[in-house]
């Protein structure tokens, strides 16, 4: 689309709806799984660290043990001062084994294992997941869930991590990126925070500055020298002064600060489909307002496959109906192709079942990607004959996807809306 705007698409915050995953006390959790008697109690997981030696730094602590001061990156002879092991305790008639603490190496083996697991999860949710660390992700859940229901989502997807994997996550979920990671952070352990569009600020008014997205403790002491303790006073700094200070860094933190934050949720990687979807201002039931919606997300997922030499096995649209009733509609193809005449006309013909619908939103989208050159020569057989209305039918064995399987097909990568919008790297 080469940045062009959609009629009726817009960039504002409300289009993306962000989860942000991180478990808690990660490797501590991990440690945990195989050894259940360490549930409740001080942890401890030290890098470079071997039982009975005081050398190495500690990599993560549970909440129990940093109620003690203990935390990631301390040195583990600092730790022990704190917390002392158990197992030194009971021979030391000066220390409290009720106020001592169990310690752990490092075994990243093991805890790649468990991520991988809770990964799967994540992916099976959402569309769209980039992957930060092992124990953290960003999910663009905006063709999962909408905002009235976001709060069961992220419910949901945290009961399914904790029952199948064993560990807990704090999920946030906000407009931005930033204000995702914000979100999961705020009421950590075991938290679930939503930050609807629109409220960033008013959420963010009193945290101290050093939880705005990028703002580390020397930035932080740096923006109490002019006076700006909390992200409310650095939303309402004057960004010339801090552009002065901190240079492009200063104006990003600003607009962190603000809610403001244009990155989208991009997968690290190939997308695994494309797809793209625009709300109605308000619900409609002209058919050929729908139709000439459709049309245009069609031709914009099959440029945006096309530009990235990508060929589709899958066309879907996305439906959602009054109140937020989401249905999806699939088709499969029986072989890869690229050929936007046939994304409009498949999600035109999977359309027709909502002839009777009021609708608020339409997507669409093509899945089932492989980026194989040359194999356009064998698709001879895909055109469609206009007398045929057999064309279109999935072959034997596939069928239309239920509306839950939207976003199944792992990574998706959603069209950017908004002209010369950049991506930043993560911090
Ligand atoms: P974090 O998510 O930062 O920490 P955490 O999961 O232990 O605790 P929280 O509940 O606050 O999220 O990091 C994930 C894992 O990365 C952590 O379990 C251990 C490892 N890690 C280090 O090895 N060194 C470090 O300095 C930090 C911060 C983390
Ligand atoms: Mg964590």
């Amino acid at each position: 689309m080469d940045g062009a705007r959609l009629p009726g698409t817009s960039t504002d915050d409300a289009d993306q709806i962000v989860a942000h995953v991180d478990m808690d006390c990660f490797y501590a959790a991990c440690e945990r799984l195989r050894e259940p008697a360490l549930e409740g109690e001080p942890l401890v997981v030290g890098m470079g660290f071997q039982p009975g030696k005081r050398h190495g730094a500690v990599a993560t602590a549970s909440y129990e043990a940093r109620k003690y001061g203990v935390d990631s990156a301390m040195a583990i002879t600092e730790a022990l001062e704190r917390l002392p092991r158990k197992i030194d305790a009971v021979d030391d008639p000066d220390l409290d084994v009720a106020e001592a603490g169990y310690y752990r190496p490092v075994d990243m083996a093991f805890y790649e294992s468990v991520s991988e697991d809770a990964r799967s999860i994540l992916h099976d949710r959402a569309d769209v997941v980039r992957e930060v660390s092992i124990d953290e992700a960003y999910l663009d859940v905006t063709g999962e869930t909408e905002w009235e229901s976001a709060r069961q989502w992220a419910r949901s997807l945290k009961d399914r991590i904790e029952d199948s994997v064993g560990v807990t996550a704090s999920v946030g979920v906000a407009p931005t990126m930033s204000a995702a990671k914000v979100a999961s952070d705020h009421d950590k352990p075991d938290g679930l925070v939503v930050i609807e569009p629109g409220e960033v600020r008013s959420f963010f008014a009193d945290l101290p500055v050093e939880k705005v997205h990028g703002v580390g403790p020397v930035t932080a002491a740096e923006l109490g020298d002019l006076s700006i303790e909390t992200a409310g006073d650095l939303a309402a700094a004057d960004p010339d002064v801090l552009e002065d200070r901190f240079g492009e860094r200063g104006l990003e933190i600003y607009r962190y600060a603000r809610g403001e934050d244009s990155r989208e949720v991009t997968p690290r990687g190939r997308p695994k489909s494309l797809s793209r979807e625009s709300a109605f201002t308000e619900a409609t039931s002209e058919r050929s307002e729908i139709a000439d919606r459709v049309r245009s997300l069609a031709s914009s997922v099959a440029d945006r496959a096309r530009s990235k030499d990508a060929l589709y096995q899958t066309i879907s649209i996305k439906v959602v109906t009054p109140p937020f009733d989401v249905y999806t509609r699939a088709r499969s193809l029986p072989g890869p192709i690229d050929r936007p005449a046939l994304v409009e006309d498949v999600a035109l013909e999977l359309l027709t079942e909502f002839d009777d619908e009021r609708v608020r939103k339409v997507g669409v989208r093509v899945s089932n990607l492989s980026f194989t050159e040359g194999e356009q020569a064998s698709l001879s057989g895909f055109e469609l004959d206009p007398n045929d209305s057999n064309a279109l039918e999935p072959p034997e064995g596939q069928s239309t996807l239920a509306a839950t399987e939207w976003g199944d097909d792992g990574d998706d990568e959603r069209a950017d809306l908004s002209a010369g919008q950049t991506t930043l790297d993560e911090f």
